[in-house]
């Protein structure tokens, strides 16, 4: 079976790779510039791909009410602002001393409060531990670092499935998506447990670190988009399929009884997979694709605010570099192919209403449409 050992050792393979050629010097290469697209070279609404900036592992993008850069994550513990073209190649940010970028560990997601003056980070510990943290961040876009409070630790058993990524509810709770642990095959059986944290959706209260489980039967939902309500969740398959699951009216969700299960690890995708493992009501996904040409290890994804591409939900995969997009208000939507063979694509992201494709070997690119 092709399991999550191979997804790793690929993550692990890039991650030295990169590592070896940018280990001596700085962290983050310099900016190249932007390819020569202009937007009228776009009249015809053709969708381009532009090289906007390099940037040593980029996994995660975020941007603040009121401020318009860029605030991108570098998986090794920095944080780079993108303004006017340019990636400031000196961090507003610098948690290396505190977690350890390699695999699938190290700064994975980063959110700001609704105000803009706090930013919320999700990260590995130097334990492997999931460590969501608090900081500061003043007017010109500096993180005080010296104010980083830790709101929770949740322990992590494998080197795996940490997901990462972190966004902030109206309400200014914040939600996490957590994998099951790791290892493959969900060995724990944690993910429709929910005397555990793991393979679940959290909402925590940062003041406090007490959290409500929103949704259970996850394995790696790796990145998630909340948008309208609604938060989609790329979830990282075992042997046979990715997954795009979508959690509806997650604001007006409140207590036990509306817990949605997505059912790993009773089911992969929809077919049935751990035999002694039971899901109540099991959400099966919007769209699940099969590995093989398609890939083997889906990059989401956010939803598109203009353009062409306008409120579809554009996703990648890690393994063919694809790049599709699926209409967000169907109820079985088509996967629409958008670009194939990128390198090594690790996340989608939208940042102040813009689309943004990273690659772990460095690129960041603009969708443009
Ligand atoms: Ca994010
Ligand atoms: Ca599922």
């Amino acid at each position: 079976m092709i399991d999550v050992r191979r997804l790793t050792l690929c993550f692990v393979v890039l991650a030295s790779v990169t590592s070896c050629g940018a280990q001596s010097s700085s962290q983050v290469e310099r900016v190249t510039t932007l390819e020569a697209v202009s937007d009228e070279s776009n009249e015809n609404g053709e969708l381009l791909l532009a090289k906007v900036a390099t940037l040593d592992q980029p996994v995660d993008a975020a941007s603040r009410i009121g401020d318009e850069a860029i605030y991108f994550v570098a998986r090794r513990g920095t944080v780079h602002k993108f303004i006017d073209a340019k990636l400031d190649s000196e961090p507003v940010l610098d948690i290396a001393d505190l977690t350890e970028g390699e695999g699938e560990r190290g700064l994975l997601g980063l959110a700001f409060s609704n105000d803009g003056a706090t930013a919320y980070i999700n990260f590995t510990n130097r334990d492997g531990d999931t460590t969501i943290a608090s900081l500061g961040v003043n007017r010109d876009g500096v993180f005080a670092r010296e104010s980083l409070k830790t709101i929770i630790v949740i322990d992590q058993p494998f080197q795996n499935h940490n997901a990462g990524d972190i966004v902030v509810e109206p309400s200014g709770m914040i939600i996490v998506p957590m994998g099951d642990g790791g290892s493959a095959d969900d060995p724990l059986r944690v993910s429709l447990d929910d005397s555990s944290p793991l393979g679940k959706v959290l909402r925590i209260d940062p003041r406090d670190g007490s959290f409500t489980i929103l949704a259970r039967g996850l394995r790696n939902p790796w990145r998630v988009d909340l948008y309208q309500d609604r938060l989609w969740l790329a979830d990282v398959g075992q042997g046979k399929f990715e997954e795009v699951s979508a959690l509806n009216d997650l604001t007006k969700i409140t207590s036990s009884p509306q817990i949605a299960d997505f059912g790993w690890s009773a089911y992969e995708a929809n077919d049935r997979f751990n035999k002694d493992q039971k899901s109540i009501g099991h959400t099966p996904p919007v769209i699940s694709y099969q590995h093989g040409d398609d890939g083997c290890s889906i990059s989401g994804g956010a939803v598109a605010v203009s353009g062409s591409l306008i409120y579809r939900y554009i996703f990648a995969d890690f393994c063919s570099g694809r790049v599709w997009s699926i209409a967000t208000n169907e109820f079985s939507p088509k996967m629409t192919l958008h670009f194939d063979g990128l390198d090594s694509p690790t996340a989608v992201v939208r940042a102040n209403e813009k689309l943004f494709v990273l690659s772990l070997n460095g690129t960041i690119w603009q969708i443009r449409n």
